[in-house]
């Protein structure tokens, strides 16, 4: 979106209002479909076509599975009892008719919809996605007649590798559970579910060698409250115990492939491994001395080599995918140092450190799933002492792990904190449940961008696509679980399925608040959205009005001004709420808002302050176009500290300030400082593009706090203003972040965007 406006300014302000407007049409035309992931292309026909309560599902003999479940889905959801009908050449009267055409493009489809039938083509997947399409097209409501609007869609995904995981360690999740996390990622497009099947806090696959890992290894919150385990305190409750027979995880296999989801599974390695060391203590490391200390680390002996071996004999024997991931994160490698069996192994194969003990491991590792025809998945670390040669890296620290080994021509999924990491609250943290900080809310996974601009072409071809992260420690349930993944999921969705050029955050906005109805029709407990303009807001005004509206039908909002938090109990009232207060000094509003789903509830808070803007005693006739701009190259974190330096470089723009990144640890602090310039009294809102937002002040006062998050905390000032000049200030550190975002956003109240070249003058 940035971007977008940023080639808008350099063309003349009528053309921007004229192109932004085109741009807004084209967008709410495709948007009328509201399907996430956006199809590559998507045109609106003429009329609509209402499916028959009888309907007839026509199918090749290939198509036909995908026909069943378009058949099942109808009949579970709407009660509608379609037929499917197996023919070698569909007859062109049938309503719904499923083709198996041949393309070189996995996942490819087409679907027309005319107002007599609904024809979608294409590969094995393609079909499948086809069909994706049409469920979402469907209302959402029951007993409502199925009518679907015309359209054309030729579509298919941009990365093979659309992921989605979910750890059953931390907390147990039942096949039922798990199947219903599969079904609803696979009707976003969605195809790799990685299931992280162990780890310290529990063992959940059953292995017919060891069975062990199962008797014990997956009660270990039953053995912690024997006290017989460590305490399990980084776990929200005492945990959930269980594990998954062979039959159980073959009928979840079957219940993907059904869906085109290929299952990952992770069986961890060298550390995370205190279950499975609890249930078999002589997998575990053991220090010089011979004492047990907290073992969560594997000994690198022929005995644990043996053992791991065994076990991923078993996990190949079931799980089909050609990848089998093993973890390798967050290994306690100095643990190694103290194992006699470590040390003797770094004496005979002439490993110079812990480091090169863990590459060696993997690299065996590595060794033995190539001989069983697996390829193996680790997460960044891996790179550490040397990286296994055919590889996959799944880069989770940041991008740096996934770049390096891109370059390196290794296979990357990328899925870096924060951006793909869901256990973090996904708003205000003071106000969601305990997650890990700080906040990734669903517009930071969105703009997320799995090829990073350090790749060359050729080396970005590399990133197999993107994959959002679910660990369960806090965690306790499904339906806690489907508020944690969802909507943030979707934005995955989007991100690795969708053309680069198709992104549009404004769009997926409001289509994301369209698969409410889809979500509540499966039962499905995403995380509500937030009410639009609750935000904080500075102004000059003597009343503080606002319109709260929500997009979703029969919500009911608590709200206090100046009160408490409301609550449950608090008495509700149903959206529109207009508020219209005098204000005197400061308001703080808070909200409680529910839908139908599951009686969930989201709270936000806002505060309104009120602030003097007087108009700056100069000429305008003395100002020059721009604002004035000043960069410090630094190491000094606190800009208050830079007073009376000299700036490394000085300028004016009505844009970008232009910084070069050194690269080094070098701060780059941007100080601007000139006026804006009102020719017509009216109210206006004063915002930033930033992300993380710059202190901007204007005739002195703060009007933008820095440092929040603009997604997270949002900021605004509303402000009559008079003809004339104000003086604005501000300063931001620069970084890669914010060097395209736009710092000054302003416009007139409810109206259009000003253009920057026309009121920042200095
Ligand atoms: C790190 S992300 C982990 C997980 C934890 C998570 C949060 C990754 C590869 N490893 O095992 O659950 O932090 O504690």
């Amino acid at each position: 979106m940035y971007s977008r406006f940023l080639a808008m300014y350099n063309i003349s302000s009528l053309k921007y209002i004229l192109l932004s407007a085109a741009l807004f049409l084209s967008a709410a035309l495709k948007a009328q479909f509201h399907i996430i992931p956006q199809p590559v292309s998507i045109k609106a026909g003429s009329g609509s076509i209402v499916l028959a309560k009888n309907a007839v599902i026509g199918v090749n003999k290939e198509t036909e599975p995908v026909g069943r479940y378009l058949q099942d889905y109808l009949n579970q959801n709407y009660n509608l009892q379609a037929t499917v009908k197996v023919y070698e050449q569909i007859p062109a009267k049938t309503p719904i008719r499923l083709n198996n055409v041949w393309s070189n493009q996995e996942g490819a489809y087409t679907m027309h919809v005319s107002n007599a039938s609904v024809s979608i083509s294409g590969n094995g997947a393609g079909v499948f996605y086809g069909v994706q399409s049409l469920i979402q097209l469907l209302p959402t409501d029951k007993g409502v007649p199925l009518k679907v609007a015309a359209c054309t869609i030729a579509d298919q995904p941009r990365f093979g590798w659309r992921g989605l995981s979910l750890d059953v360690s931390r907390h147990f999740f039942t096949v039922d559970e798990v199947k219903k996390y599969i079904d609803v990622m696979a009707h976003y497009k969605l195809n790799t579910f990685h299931w992280h099947l162990t780890d310290d806090e529990g063992w959940r696959i059953q292995i017919d060698k060891y069975p062990k890992l199962t008797e014990v290894g997956a009660k270990i919150s039953y053995y912690a409250k024997r006290g017989e385990f460590r305490k399990l305190d980084n776990l929200i409750d005492d945990g959930r115990d269980g594990f998954y027979t062979k039959d159980e995880i073959r009928d979840v296999i079957k219940y993907a492939q059904d869906r085109f989801v290929t299952i990952l599974p992770e069986i961890e390695m060298p550390g995370h491994s205190e279950a499975a060391i609890f249930a078999y203590p002589q997998l575990g490391c053991q220090d010089s001395t011979g004492a047990k200390h907290r073992v969560r680390m594997l000994d690198p002996g022929e005995y644990t080599f043996k053992f791991m071996e065994d076990v991923l004999t078993e996990v190949i024997e079931l799980f089909p995918n050609q990848y089998v991931h093993i973890g390798g994160d967050e290994a306690e490698m100095v643990d190694w140092l103290k194992s006699p069996t470590a040390v003797s192994l770094m004496k005979r194969e002439h490993l110079k450190n812990e480091k090169e003990v863990q590459s060696y491991f993997i690299k065996r590792i590595e060794k033995f799933l190539l001989s069983k025809n697996k390829r193996l998945v680790g997460w960044d670390e891996i790179l550490q002492g040397g990286l296994a040669e055919s590889a996959t890296v799944m880069s989770w620290q940041g991008e740096a792990g996934g770049i390096a080994a891109a370059k390196m021509r290794h296979h990357v999924v990328m899925t870096p904190l924060p951006y793909m990491y869901f256990d973090a609250p996904q708003a205000n943290e003071d106000l969601e449940p305990i997650g890990w900080n700080p906040p990734v809310t669903w517009q930071m996974v969105y703009n997320y961008e799995p090829q990073s601009k350090e790749l060359t072409n050729a080396e970005a071809e590399y990133i197999l696509g993107a994959q959002g992260n679910i660990w369960n420690e806090k965690v306790p349930n499904a339906q806690h679980l489907q508020y944690m993944v969802y909507p943030r999921a979707l934005a995955v969705a989007e991100l690795t399925w969708s053309p680069k050029n198709e992104k549009n955050l404004d769009r997926f906005g409001w289509k994301m608040k369209n698969q409410y109805g889809l979500f509540k029709l499966w039962d499905f407990n995403a995380r509500l959205p937030d009410i639009d303009g609750i935000d904080d807001v500075v102004t000059n005004k003597s009343r503080f009005k606002v319109t709260l509206n929500y997009p979703l039908k029969g919500a009911k909002v608590r709200y206090s001004l100046n009160g408490k938090m409301p609550d449950a109990n608090s008495s509700a009232v149903a959206f529109p709420v207009k508020i219209n207060v005098p204000l005197k000094d400061s308001i703080g509003l808070r909200t409680f808002t529910t839908w139908t789903l599951n009686d969930q509830h989201i709270r936000q808070t806002a505060n309104v302050k009120r602030v003097t803007i007087r108009v700056a005693h100069v000429k305008a006739a003395n100002l020059k176009p721009g604002i004035a701009y000043e960069i410090f190259k630094t190491k000094e974190q606190q800009i208050a500290r830079l007073e009376g330096e000299k700036p490394a470089e000085t300028g004016v723009t009505s844009l970008v300030v232009p910084v070069k990144s050194t690269g080094d640890e070098t701060i780059n602090w941007v100080k601007i400082k000139g006026f804006i310039k009102i020719n017509k009294e009216a109210d206006y809102e004063l915002t930033s593009g930033f992300e993380v937002t710059p202190a901007l002040f204007l005739d002195a006062v703060p009007v933008i706090k820095p440092g929040l998050n603009t997604y997270v905390e949002h900021q605004n000032a509303l402000l009559h203003l008079k003809k004339g000049v104000y003086a604005l200030t501000g300063n931001y550190m620069a970084n890669k972040a914010n060097e395209n975002q736009t710092l000054i956003e302003l416009k007139v109240d409810g109206g259009e965007k000003l253009y920057p070249k026309f009121y920042l003058v200095h």
